[in-house]
């Protein structure tokens, strides 16, 4: 292949011109804010994708364009490298800066700086796989990521319309292809058969329970769970998939999907389940899930992701041992805003390592690996159970003695097909949780017994300047503001369970403020407290935090 021919980088870049006056940041997720402002930033971040590629070797990079759960209006770009794990964090600052390049002639400066710091042969040749969800800007936004593409000369595979896992499933796929380590096989269907196949086998012999009823918060999710369902079969899980409407415009994660379920802890508009009866919610890219239901009292009952890792890792925890494949060590990967007592159980009852690491699933992925199957999850449903290579071997290669040992080992190699090992995705999550429920035969009220949440409070608080909030250990400690913290501790000490901390947000523009406590009432005022505190002290902008009623 020629090398990058830097004129046509230029002449297709002014068809792309960066606005004047915005600064933008490749954040916890990729670049994430409202769509009309996305359109130089997609065409510069398809040039990155292609110098990635040729980076390593000609493999396929991933490009999704989705912001997730974000309102519909916005959207974003995110980079997947070659083996579905978010971009390397080094290259999040080239992101940055070819994005903040103001003209032409800049950002060829910045791409020539990036060949030489990389000793990038500009002959190899450039592959990169690309999907969008079902946003209403994707078709434009993905017309510039081609300009970028094809200005660089790169090999594209437009993957049509995907959930955010599925990408990473593609691109792990297709660069694995004909290795020992091929992923399977690198398409749409063959995603689908391998979840099928293997739910299958993890169910094997129970009978099948209740009706699960998904709101997909009018996204992706709801065409791709209809699809994956059909491929499992209503023989073995019945799912009833609500809020599909992808096509009223509006409608995306308005007042529904995992995000608004699990901050406003309420049935999402759209799903009025009875008493009973067993719901989910997917995000937007549908690569978070939680689960609920209502109590016979009337009230909502949320199984987070905290929920979701405490009952993978014990369902886990009791196959490898049943299976007599001891020596593989479970561990489970939280962030701060896992709750206390989800913490606390782990810890204190099942008596798992717990690892917390700071927020954004590029930091708990990197952090499972460490363990030999590591199970991480964020509170707010995104997460997923990685099998360490070795533990992927002794698994395959164990002998078992007795039907009981066979049973289990059976399982637990089904689950290793199940769970997406990329990337946390909603539908394989989905799959796993009901999996075990089948096993178990447990209604989401047997599993909600193993421990009660805190009461919680998450708030955002709007400064003028949010990147003046710097933490450390974990995101839980404050360093500057200087003196803020102090603050914040003494406020905390005054509660039973309290516990609270600030961070500024890497996908909106606004910090946010945690809080638990021992009771309702005491949570919210802390949480109250603490972001009245944050507004006063810390250049607060906008309406000052109210009281929860
Ligand atoms: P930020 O905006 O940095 O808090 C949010 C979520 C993260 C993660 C990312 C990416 C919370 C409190 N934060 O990050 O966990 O999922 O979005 O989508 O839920
Ligand atoms: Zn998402």
């Amino acid at each position: 292949m020629a090398s990058i021919n830097y004129d046509q980088i230029k002449e297709a870049a002014t068809h792309h011109p960066k606005p004047q006056d915005i600064k933008y940041t490749y954040g916890t997720a990729g670049f994430r804010m409202r769509a009309d402002l996305l359109d130089s930033v997609v065409f510069r971040v398809g040039i990155l994708a292609a110098l990635r590629s040729k980076k390593l070797d000609s493999k396929f990079l991933g490009v999704m364009v989705t912001a997730s759960h974000n309102p519909e209006r916005d959207n974003g770009i995110k980079l997947v490298d070659p083996y579905g794990d978010m971009l390397e964090q080094s290259w999040e600052e080239y992101a940055t800066q070819l994005a903040n390049s103001q003209t032409e002639d800049e950002l060829v400066e910045v791409i020539k700086r990036i060949v030489v710091e990389n000793n990038i042969d500009e002959t190899k040749e450039a592959n990169v796989v690309y999907a969008r969800d079902t946003r209403p800007s994707g078709p434009a936004l993905v017309m510039a990521l081609e300009d970028g593409l094809k200005s660089v000369g790169s090999e594209v595979i437009d993957f049509g319309i995907k959930t955010t896992p599925q990408l990473h499933y593609m691109t792990c796929c297709l660069n694995t292809k004909g290795t020992e380590k091929s992923y399977g096989d690198p398409s749409e269907l063959g995603y689908y058969k391998k979840l099928a196949e293997a739910f299958r086998k993890a169910v094997d012999g129970k009978p099948r329970i209740s009706a699960l009823y998904v709101d997909c918060a009018n996204g992706v999710g709801a065409p791709k769970l209809s699809e994956l369902a059909r491929h499992v079969g209503d023989d073995i899980l019945e799912v009833i998939v609500a809020n599909d409407d992808t096509r009223t415009q509006g409608k995306l994660n308005h007042l529904c999907g995992a995000d608004y379920v699990k901050t406003c802890q309420r049935l999402p508009l759209g799903m009025d389940i009875e008493k009973g009866k067993r719901g989910a919610s997917l995000d937007g890219d549908a690569d978070r899930i939680v689960f609920y239901f209502v109590d016979e009292d009337g009230t909502f009952k949320l199984l987070d992701g905290d929920k979701i890792a405490a009952l993978a890792a014990s369902f886990v925890i009791d196959l490898v041992k049943t299976a007599g494949v001891e020596g593989v060590k479970v561990g489970v990967v939280q962030t701060a805003y896992a709750n206390g007592s989800a913490t606390n159980y782990l810890k204190n009852v099942m008596k798992v390592p717990v690892s917390c690491v700071s927020t954004g699933v590029k930091h708990l992925h990197h952090e499972a690996t460490k363990y030999d199957i590591g199970v991480y999850f964020e509170a707010n449903g995104h997460g997923t159970v990685l099998f360490s290579p070795e533990a992927l071997k002794t698994i395959s290669s164990a002998k078992c003695e007795t039907a009981e040992q066979e049973d289990a080992l059976k399982r637990l190699r089904a689950l290793t097909d199940l769970i997406n090992q990329t990337v946390g995705d909603a539908l394989s999550d989905m799959l796993l949780v009901e999996a075990i429920l089948v096993n178990k035969q447990w209604t989401l009220k047997d599993w909600d017994q193993a421990y009660t949440d805190l009461p919680s409070r998450l708030v955002k608080v709007v400064v003028s300047d949010r990147h003046i909030f710097k933490g450390t250990n974990a995101e839980r400690t404050l360093i500057e503001p200087v003196g803020l913290q102090e603050k914040i501790d003494a406020l905390v000490g005054k509660y039973k369970d309290g516990r609270s901390f600030v961070r500024p947000s890497g996908t909106e523009d606004v910090v946010r403020v945690y809080a638990e406590a021992a009771t309702r009432e005491e949570c919210d005022e802390l949480a109250y407290k603490v972001s009245g505190l944050v507004y006063d002290e810390a250049g607060g902008t906008g309406g000052r935090p109210e009281e929860f009623l």
